[in-house]
This record gives C-alpha cells, sequence and structure tokens, in this order.
C-alpha cells in the first residue's frame, strides 16, 4: 500500500491529520505501507485519485481517498483487528468524525496557521498563505494572533473528550480503537509543526494522549519536525 502525506521541508514529518488517523488505522491492522510525502505543489504525485486532497491510499490497483472513507474501506477489506469494534461504533463514528472536524480541526488551525506556513518552503509557503488566507478572511498573523486566548476556549471545547479519557484508559474503553485514533491523529498536526502548548499537564487528555504517544512503538512520540 502507498499512503501519500503532506509534508513541509522537512519529508519525514508529515504533518496532515487526516492522514495520521489513516496511518494510525494502518498500524492498528498491522497492515504494510510506505508513506509518500508530497507538497501542498506536488500534486500530480495524486493526479490519479478523484480528489486533490490526502490523505490518498493506493492498495494495489484501488485508490480510496478521505480518511474516514478510507478507514471504512480497510475496515470492509481486512476485517481484522476491528478498527471500530462492531457495527454500532462504525455507525457512531460517522458522528464522531464530524465533531473532530468542526472543533479540533479547526480549532487547531486558528492557532497553528503560522507554525504550519514556517515549515513550508518558499512556493509552498506563497500557496498556503494565498488559500488559507483567503478560507479565513484574515493574515495568516491575524488568524492566529489571539492564540493564548483561543487556547482557553479550544481547552474547553474538548470537555466531552475529557469525560471519556478521565473514566477510561483510552476514548474507546480498554484499548484503542478509531475514535482515538481520529482525536490522536488531529493532535499529531500541531505536535509535528509547533511547541505551543495545546494541553495542560493535569488534563485528563493529556494522559490519554501520553499513552496515544507511546503505541505502536512510539510511532507518534518520536514523529517531530526536524528543527
Ligand atoms: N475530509 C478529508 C479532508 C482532507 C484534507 O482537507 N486534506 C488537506 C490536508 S490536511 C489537503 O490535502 N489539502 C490540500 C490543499 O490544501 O492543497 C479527509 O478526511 O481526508
Amino acid at each position: 500500500m502507498k499512503l501519500y502525506q503532506l509534508c513541509g521541508t522537512d519529508p519525514k514529518a508529515g504533518f496532515s491529520p487526516y492522514t495520521w488517523r489513516v496511518k494510525l488505522c494502518l498500524l492498528h491492522k498491522g497492515l504494510a505501507y510506505d508513506e509518500e510525502p508530497i507538497r501542498f505543489l506536488e500534486k500530480d504525485k495524486i493526479s490519479h485519485a478523484p480528489v486533490q486532497t490526502v490523505p490518498v491510499l493506493d492498495d494495489g490497483d484501488i485508490t480510496v481517498v478521505d480518511s474516514f472513507a478510507i478507514a471504512e474501506y480497510l475496515e470492509a477489506t481486512y476485517p481484522e483487528p476491528s478498527l471500530f469494534g462492531g457495527p454500532v461504533a462504525a455507525a457512531q463514528a460517522r458522528f464522531f468524525n464530524s465533531w473532530i472536524d468542526q472543533n479540533l480541526v479547526m480549532g487547531i488551525a486558528g492557532m497553528m496557521l503560522k507554525d504550519i506556513h514556517d515549515c513550508l518552503d518558499s512556493d509552498n509557503q506563497a500557496y498556503f498563505r494565498e488559500t488559507r488566507e483567503a478560507r479565513f478572511g484574515a493574515s495568516l498573523e491575524d488568524v492566529v494572533a489571539n492564540r493564548d486566548e483561543a487556547v482557553e476556549a479550544f481547552r474547553t471545547s474538548l470537555a466531552p473528550l475529557r469525560l471519556l479519557a478521565a473514566k477510561n484508559k483510552f476514548l474507546s474503553g480498554d484499548a484503542p480503537y478509531w475514535l482515538d485514533y481520529a482525536v490522536f491523529g488531529t493532535f499529531m498536526w500541531p505536535h509535528i509543526v509547533s511547541d505551543f502548548q495545546l494541553l495542560l499537564e493535569d488534563d485528563p487528555l493529556f494522559g490519554w494522549r501520553e499513552r496515544m504517544f507511546d503505541l505502536f512503538g512510539g510511532a507518534g512520540r518520536s514523529a517531530k519536525r526536524a528543527v
């Protein structure tokens, strides 16, 4: 399998939160894959895919796009070990996926846009600035200007996840499943591009994230951008 992952100047430090979700799903299922780094301006590498965003997963002749669709594809094609833990959880995962995208991805983006920009080379920086400033309606600098206050609201918004982390070792219970990977994969994005502190040490989610960093031989912990 080949998984395309966005990177900046360091090809080993892929940072797309959506691709991280897929990486963790592949690791959970013990499926071997090669990671193909791609910069924003190297979309020709994924010209065979129906959309020009990552993740793109090539599994032999089959190409699958969108992190959630890829998770469903992996579950249907390689059922063991289960990624969702059963059909009810798989159905409910759609709700979580949407919640994570709206709350975590948007919340983190509003604090990290400038850090992401700073990981890129100058051509990719220009593309990133133009597309993101159009999307956010403000300069990258203005978007992140009040992040010291924004992070407080972000931490408050994590309350539903915090309840799960306070009760169990993993968000899914005694062992990690798709929900853990979807949330942790999203946290891998700021972990790689930034040193800004999102979680406080006494937050149950901090301890949960530490446990997630340790999974799969410390795959998450060791993935840090070279500076
Ligand atoms: N819903 C998609 C979102 C994918 C997405 O937005 N990927 C971003 C990177 S995090 C991308 O490839 N952007 C390309 C660009 O902005 O040019 C998924 O879950 O896979």
